[in-house]
């Protein structure tokens, strides 16, 4: 209370104590100065009118020496209270006639003893006197002149008296303005108080409930976002400090999930058995999905349901489409869900890929969106949520739904098992509602996708622009704060969860970096201090692979000295070759390969040597530990995984990460060089700077970006994403034991 008091009482000093300095400092002495001024200006006219006024009976006495009527007739004039003295000297300086009052000491006044003309201010005993002098002239004969001393202390008296109201006029002012500050600030302050207040308590952070005052709207953003920044970190720390390993993420399924039964469900499976002449093989698909949702799956068990592609795989499942992988140490079931040649069209090629993939990254291809492949989205979708309501052993299993070509799915599995606990994670952005608003059938995609308890996004714009989409297409309740849509009666969670990679356990001690740098370079025919670049994508307009040549052909052009020292080795590995657009981009990325290999070929060098194939794991890793630098361009990503596998294949600490902007991992490795990939020269600069690098700071930047992927390991994002489903689920059985009870009547007491 005190000191509150006090805080008002400052605030009407201080603009008081401010306005009065301005006043002692600055407006007095101005004041003062202009004030004399005037008055010396006032006095000339005044001597100049009395000299003439004086001239006419001085020209008649002073010829005739009459200094009786001099003497009288100055006696007269000094009867005026201002004029002083006066005296008139000869044309030789000699002062002829005088009045008493006349000070000696001025003498015949114009000049001082050095000659130099005097002040007309003189300072007297009794005060300051201003002279003025007036010569005295008959037809062109000089007969002297007159001195009019005014006395200057009604001046002063005057100044004084002005001074004194113009101060008490200006304290005055001060005063009420620093009454009208205190009041403004009292009021503002108090809109302030309850503003923040009523953030804090969350009022504004739910935009439905009260308007924000605009000057508090862009901390209400920026504490909404850290609030959820926080709440995230509570979660993370609430899981442990210790890192996210298989282990781990087993136990945390036994303890959280008392062992509930797992299922995923994806388009994509993780194993597809292939038919060669040389009899059935077994591939990884080249999927960012596959690579992050497989180790869960190791770790975890459960079932995986997905769409059987491959040429054998009817071959190896058994009555059930069901077969154990992985294929040499079997941990989990594969579950195949087998489509026509026109569900696939439709629902894959067709709606997901046409449509949704185009619609949600900002490539600048234009999504295709037709009834037809709607239509088999549909029909495919609930062939998916058949399949998991059947596999259920339960009637609340932890569902796990992946990816944007099975968003209809969480609603459909929960109309027939409500009690589930259904995950959906987006692996790709999710655009801003504007661009998602251009989706014909955006209602029935957002209400398939909140039949979902949780949904998962790689980034906190992503989860964003979810959340603004959904409040835009659907009459839904939103807590920003919390980040759950409401929606019939339904809570889902919105939450971000950075993807990653598992963190490779034997830290390669089959090959050495040195291994590998000799052995990839012996492959391609190069020296072995040949400086050598690397990009491992999907053969996909999004990766800008074809931005990437673009950097590298500047590159060259730019150091020329780096033509036969460096090549840059793209591998990408063909997908959804069926699609026109994709067969175009294949078609311009080779081209391009060619025209920039034909300009700077020299004998056997080539700067791009393409690979447009297929790679397993073992062969990448060769690939990321023999390369100077990893280019990942990508036009937007809803994370990228290469990224992170190039840092964890690095145990040298060497080598150089160039990461796009748009990329969910630019948002972790701030370490990498961030660079706009449709900016070729800063492309161009930064694989310089790659190539130029020195190993002190390759290594500190490796080392850094080492420690973030590996605490932050697949592992963690799929714990966390569990842990928060086991707490929901928690909650979901808490309220469900609460309503059962309301329902039971009551046992009337006797
Ligand atoms: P993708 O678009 O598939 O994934 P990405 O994250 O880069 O992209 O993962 C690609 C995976 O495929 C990596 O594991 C890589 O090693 C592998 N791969 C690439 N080229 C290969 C080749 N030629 N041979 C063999 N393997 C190859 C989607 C989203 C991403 C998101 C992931 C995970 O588009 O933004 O990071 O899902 O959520």
């Amino acid at each position: 209370m005190r000191y509150r008091s006090f805080r008002l009482s400052l605030r009407f000093v201080l603009p008081l104590a401010v306005v009065l300095g301005i006043i002692a400092y600055t407006v007095v002495p101005l004041m003062d100065s202009m004030t004399l001024r005037w008055f010396m200006r006032d006095l000339d006219i005044r001597s100049q009118s009395l000299a003439n006024a004086l001239g006419d009976p001085l020209l008649e006495y002073v010829p005739k020496n009459s200094k009786r009527r001099i003497t009288q007739l100055f006696d007269r004039a000094v009867q005026d209270e201002r004029l002083y003295a006066l005296a008139f000297c000869d044309p030789s300086g000699k002062v002829m006639y005088k009045t008493s009052t006349y000070p000696d000491s001025i003498g015949c006044w114009m000049r001082d003893s050095t000659e130099k003309v005097r002040n007309p201010l003189v300072k007297l005993q009794d005060g300051s006197v201003h002279l003025s002098e007036s010569p005295l002239q008959r037809d062109g004969e000089y007969l002297g002149k007159l001195i009019l001393v005014h006395d200057m202390s009604f001046i002063e008296r005057r100044s004084s008296d002005t001074k004194k109201y113009v101060i008490s006029l200006f304290a005055l002012l001060a005063v009420v303005i620093s009454l009208i500050t205190v009041f403004i600030a009292h009021l503002s302050w108090r809109g302030w108080v309850n503003g923040v207040r009523g953030l804090l308590r969350g009022e504004l952070l739910r935009p439905s409930q009260s308007p924000t005052p605009p000057e508090l709207r862009p901390i209400v953003g920026d504490l909404r976002g850290l609030l959820h920044e926080i709440n995230l970190e509570r979660q993370g720390s609430s899981s442990g400090s210790q890192m996210w390993d298989p282990d781990k993420l087993r136990d945390l399924l036994h303890n959280q999930l008392a062992g509930d039964e797992v299922l995923v469900v994806s388009n994509r499976e993780p194993y597809i058995h292939v038919a060669t002449p040389d009899g059935i093989e077994v591939r990884r698909p080249a999927s960012g999905l596959v690579t992050a949702v497989e180790a869960v799956m190791r770790a975890c068990s459960g079932t995986w349901i997905a769409h059987g592609s491959g040429s054998a795989d009817r071959q190896v499942v058994d009555r059930n489409d069901c077969v154990q992988v992985p294929p040499a140490n079997p941990s989990y079931t594969l579950r195949r869900v087998w489509l026509t040649k026109e569900e696939e069209q439709g629902y894959y090629y067709g709606f997901a890929n046409e449509g949704l993939w185009p619609l949600c990254h900002i490539a600048h291809v234009r999504p295709v969106f037709r009834s037809t492949d709607w239509e088999q989205y549909v029909a495919v979708n609930q062939r998916f949520a058949d399949a998991v309501i059947n596999e259920a052993r339960t009637d609340d299993p932890v569902v796990l739904v992946q990816d944007y070509h099975l968003a209809l799915l969480p609603r459909m599995v929960r109309d027939v098992l409500p009690k589930a606990t259904i995950i959906t994670f987006w692996h790709i952005p999710w655009p801003n509602s504007e661009s998602f608003g251009i989706c014909p059938w955006r209602e029935e995609i957002l209400e398939g996708m909140l039949g979902s308890t949780l949904i998962g996004f790689h980034t906190s714009f992503h989860r964003k622009n979810f959340l603004e989409t959904v409040d835009r297409y659907l009459e839904t309740r939103i807590e920003f704060e919390a980040s759950t849509i409401s929606y019939g009666g339904k809570l889902t969670q919105v939450e971000q969860y950075p993807i990653s990679i598992a963190w490779p356990e034997c830290e390669f001690k089959e090959a050495s970096i040195e291994e590998c740098r000799q052995a990839i370079r012996h492959e391609l025919a190069l020296p072995s201090n040949h400086l050598l670049g690397i990009g491992v994508d999907r053969l996909d307009y999004t990766k800008g692979i074809i931005e990437r040549f673009q950097a590298v052909e500047r590159l060259l052009e730019l150091h020329p000295s780096l033509i036969g020292r460096y090549t840059f080795v793209q591998i990408a590995a063909p997908s959804r070759s069926s699609l026109d657009e994709y067969q175009n981009f294949e078609a311009r990325v080779r081209s391009l390969a060619q025209r920039i290999n034909q300009r700077f070929s020299n004998g056997s060098y080539q700067p791009i040597v393409l690979k447009a194939e297929h790679h397993e794991q073992d062969d990448l890793q060769r690939y990321y530990r023999a390369a100077d630098v990893c280019m990942v361009t990508s036009l937007h990503d809803g994370m990228n995984l290469v990224a992170k596998e190039f840092i964890a294949a690095r145990d040298d600490e060497h080598g150089v990460l160039i990461l796009s902007q748009f990329t969910g991992a630019a948002r972790e490795l701030h370490e990498a060089l961030i660079i706009n990939p449709y900016h070729i020269e800063q492309g161009a600069e930064a694989l310089f700077r790659a190539l130029t690098m020195p190993e002190i700071e390759q290594r500190e930047r490796m080392r850094s970006m080492r420690l973030l992927v590996k605490n932050f390991n697949v592992y963690r994002w799929a714990g966390r994403m569990l842990l928060d489903a086991a707490r929901l689920r928690q909650r979901e059985r808490i309220v469900e034991k609460i309503r059962s009870h309301s329902r039971t009547p009551l046992r009337r007491v006797v």
